[in-house]
């Protein structure tokens, strides 16, 4: 009896992180990127230099371009800002679809780059924190690697060890335990963010989510070792084939099914602003000089590789 019941209990344990088959829910490549999400014209909350503009200017200024196999948003380039006017023009874009257990593959050639960029590909939704956060690429000033966050109300921590490649820098989850950090994982994979991701042309992060934990995976374009379902999207991925993530995030002492609402995905690109604007990450870490807003205002020309190329993304519900 009592070796079944451990065995039982055991078999719980592992069963809470195990993968599954998850069919396609939502497609995004090209064009629907301008009728599956919104472009969203909003005062930036991390008080960045930026100017988010809506739909019909991204496209007039053809800051937004779609074509059959890619959707590119990016920052202005060419005009030199009025320190004391708005901030460089750029683009973010919203789901119109909210999901909560669901899987999603991000195929990304190119990320943006540069002094001053503050990039995000992340999943949230209106009440924050109590309904979650979850940073699946995020960085500033070409800082390699970067890393997966959760931000969370309160009573959400991990342990320090878990069975993922990257490594924990900060376990507890709750906002305002640690002025906004969250829970975050550095990456050890090479080529993960930045500059040295877009050398590769970029490559593929994956995030599935379900009641008991939230894991993600990322794979450099040629890796051998992206799987076939992730590599050329179908009718449904596995993702008990997807190997050890980058990420891990458990329920060990933060109830997720609680903490997390159904999300939006958020594509956005700022610049400066409460985290690439500080100096430890502006000058010290990323090697930019002077003030970043004075760089962002005076430099147009240093953004033209501060722009998102994605060939797709798939959600799998
Ligand atoms: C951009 O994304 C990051 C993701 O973590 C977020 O903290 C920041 O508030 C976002 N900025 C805007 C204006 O959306
Ligand atoms: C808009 O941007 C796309 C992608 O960079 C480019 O191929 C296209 O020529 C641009 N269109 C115009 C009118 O500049
Ligand atoms: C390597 C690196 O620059 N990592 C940074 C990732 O972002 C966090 C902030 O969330 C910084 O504290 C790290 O230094």
């Amino acid at each position: 009896m009592r070796s079944t019941a451990a065995l039982f209990a055991l078999s719980t344990l592992v069963s809470s992180v195990l993968g599954a088959t998850y069919p396609l829910k939502d497609k995004f490549v090209g064009e629907d990127f301008f009728t599956g999400f919104s472009h969203q014209a909003i005062a930036d909350p991390t008080h960045g230099r930026v100017n988010y503009v809506d739909q019909a200017t991204a496209k007039a200024q053809n800051l937004s371009f779609a074509s059959d196999t890619s959707f590119i948003m990016r920052a202005d380039s060419f005009t030199v800002l009025d320190a004391n006017g708005p901030g460089r023009n750029s683009v973010r874009i919203q789901s119109n679809n909210k999901y909560a257990t669901h899987v999603s593959v991000y195929d990304i050639r190119h990320m943006p780059q540069g002094c001053g960029t503050w990039p995000a590909a992340w999943e949230v939704s209106e009440n924050w924190p109590t309904e979650g956060e979850v940073d699946i690429l995020e960085g500033t000033n070409d800082i390699e690697p970067n890393q997966s966050t959760l931000h969370t109300s309160a009573n959400c921590a991990m342990p320090h060890e878990r069975s993922m490649t990257g490594v924990s820098v900060s376990d507890n989850c709750d906002v305002a335990a640690n002025g906004n950090a969250g829970c975050g994982v550095q990456s050890t994979i090479p080529k993960s963010y930045g500059k040295s991701f877009n050398a590769a042309n970029g490559g593929f992060y994956a995030m599935e989510r379900t009641p008991t934990f939230i894991k993600v995976w990322f794979w450099s374009r040629d890796d051998p070792a992206v799987p076939a379902d992730v590599k050329t999207p179908g009718a449904a991925v596995n993702t008990d084939a997807f190997g050890t993530p980058a990420a891990l995030f458990v329920n060990d002492a933060c109830d997720i099914a609680t903490h997390f609402a159904a999300h939006n995905i958020v594509i956005n690109l700022t610049f400066c602003g409460d985290w690439a604007g500080i100096p430890q990450f502006f000058n010290t870490l990323g090697g930019c000089p002077g003030v970043c807003s004075d760089f962002v205002n005076a430099n147009p020309a240093a953004f033209a590789d501060a722009f998102w190329d994605i060939a797709g993304i798939h959600v799998y519900e």
